[in-house]
Parts: C-alpha cells; sequence; structure tokens
C-alpha cells in the first residue's frame, strides 16, 4: 500500500452557506470562510472540503447548479475563489471541491436548449422518455420527489431526474456530456484546487431500459450500472491521472465488493469513497452492525482500495445526537465518536461544528425547515392524508437541516455568526455550545479533537496501522488494535450510559501507556488487567 498525503490527512468538510457570515446577508460566505482559515488551521485539519458554491438557483442548496464556470453571488465571486485557493495553500492546507455531474440544475442553459425541442442539438443531453400506456415510463422513485419522471408539455415527452424536479440528470451516454464535464474539471484543477468530492458518482450510467423495479422503494437500482466504470476509467483517463489530487467519490448502495470496482490501486478510477452503509443503513447506533461494517469493509479494502470514515456531513443529522448522547453525555460521547472516526482505517472527515459537539435541532414548525428533501416529503405526506403534526415528527429525526443549521462561534446574537437575520435559524442551545466557549476550556471537545489530530500526524499505525477487532459480540463496549511494524495501540470505548468492566486482551498484560482519554482523571493502572470505563469513556493505549 503506497504512502500518499491524502491517506495521511484529516479533512474538514466547509458547508459554507452556514459556516460564517462576512456581510450581514444572513448567509455564510466565502468572505467569511476566509477569516475562519485560521480556526481550521489550528484544529490541525489538512484538506478543506468546500460544498458547492458554482452559479445556482440554489433549488438543493447548490446541487442544482447553472453554470460550473461561475460563482454563486451569495457565496462570493470568482476573484474570492481563487483569493480562498491561494490563502488554503499558503497556510501548508489543501482543498477539494464539490463536483455534481450527475444532474444541472433545470434552469442551465445546456437543459433550457434541451427542453425547447425534441431536434435541439442538446436534446440527447439529458433523458427523455415517451410516456407509457400515457403515463411516467415507469414504477422507479426520486430521492426528493415521488417520481424521477417530470412531464414537459411542450415536445410531450418526460425527463429524468434523479433528484428534485429542479436537477434534471445529464446524459452520460452522450460522449459530448462527458467532454464538457471533462473540461470543466480541467478549468478548476488549472485554479490549483487540490482534487474532488464526487457527488453521487455511482449514479451516472443508468440502468438499460428502464425497467419497472420489483420495490421502487428501494433506490438501488439508481446506481452501480453497467458502464460506470467505463465513464470512470475514461475520466481518470481524460482528467484525474493528470494531476497530484485526491477524489472521493460519494457512492450510495455501495458494498465493499463493488466499492473496491471503484477505488481498487489496481482500477484507474478513483482515491477513495464514502459508503453509505452506516449512514443510510444504520438509523440509530447499534454496535453490532457497525463492528461487522468495518469488519467487512476492512477486509474487503485492505492492501488494495481506501476507505473514509465519517459520522455525520450536510445530508446526515449530526452524530453526537445520532449516534451518541447529545444530553448528559453530549462531551464524551462526542470525544468517543470522534475517537471512533479517527482510529478506523480510511481518512476521517470532521463536519464543521462536530469538533465542538454541536448537536441536531428541533425546530416545532415546518415553516423553519429549509431543506427541499423534507419539505417534498412532508408535501407527500401531509397531501396524502396524513397527520401534519405527526409527519413533521418522524421526518424531524433525519432531516438533513438538523447539520445545517449555523456554526455556533460565541454566546452573541446569532451565535456570532451572521449580523443579519440567519438563513436558517440558530441552534437555540448555542450559548452553552460554542467555539468560544470550547477554546477556553481545557478538556474541551474541540482540545480533544486537536489532539487526536496531533496524535496522526505523530504516529502512522493511526493511519497504516492494521486493524483488528478484540470485542466480537460485546454491544457496549469496543475493544480493537491498530498495529504497524512493532507499534500496537489499543483502543477501548464504552459505547453505553453505564459503567462496564473491561477484561484487556493478551498482549496488553505487560503494560501500557495511555495516549489519549477522554476523561481528565483516567487513575493509573498501569498492569491491571481489567478495569471499570465510565459511562462513554474512550481510551487510546500504546502497549
Ligand atoms: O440524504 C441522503 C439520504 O439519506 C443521502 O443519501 C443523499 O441524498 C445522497 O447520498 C445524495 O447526496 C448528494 O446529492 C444530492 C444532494 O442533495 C446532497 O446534498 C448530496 O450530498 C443531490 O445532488
Ligand atoms: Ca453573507
Amino acid at each position: 500500500m503506497k504512502k500518499t498525503w491524502w491517506k495521511e490527512a484529516v479533512v474538514y468538510q466547509v458547508y459554507w452557506r452556514s459556516f460564517y457570515d462576512s456581510n450581514g446577508d444572513g448567509i455564510g460566505d466565502l468572505e467569511g470562510l476566509l477569516s475562519k482559515l485560521h480556526y481550521i488551521k489550528d484544529l490541525g485539519a489538512d484538506v478543506i472540503w468546500l460544498n458547492p458554491m458554482y452559479q445556482s438557483p440554489d433549488k438543493d442548496n447548490g446541487y442544482d447548479i447553472s453554470d460550473y464556470y461561475g460563482v454563486m453571488e451569495k457565496a462570493g465571486d470568482m476573484q474570492t475563489v481563487e483569493r480562498l485557493i491561494t490563502e488554503v495553500h499558503n497556510l501548508g492546507m489543501k482543498i477539494i471541491m464539490d463536483l455534481v455531474v450527475n444532474h444541472t440544475s433545470d434552469q442551465h442553459p445546456w437543459f433550457l436548449e434541451s427542453r425547447a425541442s425534441e431536434d435541439n442539438p442538446k436534446r440527447d443531453w439529458y433523458i427523455w422518455k415517451d410516456a407509457k400506456d400515457g403515463k411516467e415510463p415507469n414504477n422507479w422513485r426520486s430521492y426528493f420527489a415521488p417520481s424521477p419522471w417530470t412531464w414537459e408539455e411542450k415536445t410531450g415527452q418526460y425527463y429524468f431526474h434523479s433528484f428534485a424536479a429542479e436537477q434534471p440528470d445529464l446524459n452520460w451516454e452522450n460522449p459530448e456530456v462527458r467532454e464538457e464535464i471533462y473540461k470543466i474539471m480541467r478549468f478548476w484543477l488549472d485554479k490549483g484546487i487540490d482534487g474532488f468530492r464526487m457527488d453521487v458518482i455511482n449514479l451516472l450510467a443508468k440502468q438499460k431500459g428502464f425497467r419497472d423495479a420489483a420495490d421502487p422503494y428501494d433506490l438501488s437500482y439508481l446506481g452501480n450500472n453497467p458502464g460506470i466504470h467505463e465513464y470512470l476509467q475514461e475520466m481518470n483517463r481524460e482528467v484525474l491521472k493528470h494531476y497530484d489530487i485526491m477524489t472521493v467519490g460519494e457512492i450510495p448502495f455501495v458494498t465493499p465488493e463493488d466499492g473496491l470496482l471503484y477505488v481498487g490501486e489496481d482500477r484507474n478510477e478513483l482515491h477513495t469513497l464514502f459508503h453509505f452503509q452506516v449512514a443510510d443503513d444504520m438509523p440509530s447506533w447499534d454496535m453490532l452492525r457497525y463492528k461487522e461494517i468495518q469488519k467487512k469493509w476492512y477486509e474487503g479494502l485492505k492492501g488494495k482500495g481506501w476507505n473514509s470514515q465519517f459520522l455525520n456531513n450536510h445530508d446526515h443529522t449530526r452524530q453526537v445526537t445520532r449516534y451518541g448522547n447529545d444530553g448528559e453525555y453530549r462531551a464524551e460521547s462526542a470525544k468517543l465518536l470522534g475517537t471512533l472516526v479517527h482510529t478506523m482505517p480510511g481518512t476521517p472527515y470532521i463536519f464543521q461544528g462536530e469538533e465542538i459537539g454541536m448537536t441536531g435541532v428541533c425546530f416545532e414548525d415546518i415553516s423553519d425547515y429549509r431543506d427541499i428533501a423534507m419539505k417534498n416529503k412532508y408535501n407527500e405526506l401531509v397531501e396524502r392524508g396524513e397527520d401534519p403534526v405527526q409527519v413533521l415528527k418522524d421526518l424531524q429525526p433525519l432531516s438533513r437541516d438538523n447539520s445545517r443549521t449555523p456554526v455556533q462561534w460565541d454566546d452573541s446574537e446569532n451565535a456570532g455568526f451572521t449580523s443579519g437575520s440567519p438563513w436558517i435559524k440558530v441552534n437555540p442551545n448555542y450559548k452553552e455550545i460554542n467555539v468560544k466557549r470550547e477554546l477556553e476550556t481545557p478538556d474541551s471537545v474541540f482540545c480533544y479533537y486537536k489532539k487526536l489530530i496531533s496524535l496522526r500526524k505523530e504516529n502512522e499505525v493511526m493511519v497504516y496501522g492494521d486493524y483488528e477487532d478484540l470485542s466480537d459480540g460485546q454491544e457496549e463496549l469496543y475493544i480493537y488494535t491498530r498495529s504497524l511494524w512493532e507499534v500496537t495501540w489499543l483502543i477501548v470505548l464504552n459505547h453505553s450510559e453505564r459503567t462496564n468492566e473491561v477484561k484487556l486482551p493478551e498482549i496488553a498484560h505487560d503494560g501500557k501507556e495511555l495516549l489519549l482519554a477522554n476523561y481528565v482523571e483516567v487513575p493509573e493502572e498501569e498492569l491491571a488487567q481489567k478495569f471499570i470505563l465510565r459511562p462513554f469513556e474512550a481510551r487510546i493505549y500504546k502497549i
């Protein structure tokens, strides 16, 4: 397994519209990010992943692009972007951007042409189908709207969209489309960005024939279709291989076996991937399932491909709420989950605010929510006659807005995020949970994350070490090793509100050195062969 910078990196995800507002319009922006780069540098992250800031009508918070060469004015302008790239590099960091090429905005000039007439040269840049028996061409559902088919009266056909109707899918079978996308990628890479996070990149190839699905609600028919690897190998030949960059594919529905086809070092496709066997398929914490997933991915990729580790992002509610304990043990469980993500094999991702233990949110009215996915779902269910109060209650825990509330900088109005009125409400707990307080508190979540990251810089075992779970079958304790040459680390976690006794494995009986703990007082138990872990206690030992 060759060593590279993107395997050793810690990535910090900036959802800029909720990061920091520099001009008081209530929306975060790139100028605001520039003014906070030192904060990210101080934390120790190496790479920034910037969510889409391209020109867009903003129906899906930038994931509906209308000009890949333009910058959304609420984010800033091209000069700001260029300054951001320069400043990030001056600080010794790197920046990767979001590549959203499975679909464009319905306001993109390409689509305006494509929908204009059946014989328009750009008609075949998107996916158009005749009605079948006067209805949609098949029984599929989309991510964000009941059907992925929207009728276009003017030309008497449906167009296909995996997400909202405002996000028509590009037709990747068309070489003109692929050529244009490669030009766009070179444009941004030549500006000096250090790679791409590739939005739902495994959806580019569509199922031949668009046949009805046995279960329309299982959207896996949207991904991993024949042709996808040919597209990615062409993208690699045409663009990726010519730059020293990092690529991470967002790949829903992928298992370790087919994940290797995307990131195998001999595949010449992508460098790393996000899978969703936790974030999409594990609604709440399930230790046995989590251990099983980690084991399968470790064995599936070991020595051949590289994984990512994350427990939340802008699409998934905040980890301390979903997978930890955001009440009595918020700080402890935030640190425990951070320990988990940073000591599992793969590149760790920190979603803005995670490093201070920010929590999910629970707004009392649907009008407080902004996410198109949630609003479309709410409307679909309420129009179907379901009780609006119950629908809201059911949708709140997994709403993507949970992780999109503004970063809480201090305890001043709007948590110091904006001097204007924020585009989305600030989480009311900002008075207790904010960066200012975290920086002033010696054993804060922030300080713990900083130590986790500096441990990675000093110890290759954390990056390249073999992984072995020594706690098979245990539902609350997670005891595992990372080992590289003569160095072995033992990580012990108690994912529970109860105390639990840890019986140390044989290898730890001749002494161990405590490297990091999420409780301030750790009784010295140099040669102890068992000890008690407190609620959500985490410890990293060198043995
Ligand atoms: O939110 C999800 C369901 O839990 C995710 O599966 C997500 O919708 C899916 O992985 C695609 O997400 C990406 O593409 C979307 C965009 O809305 C998301 O923000 C982006 O991360 C369409 O571009
Ligand atoms: Ca702003």
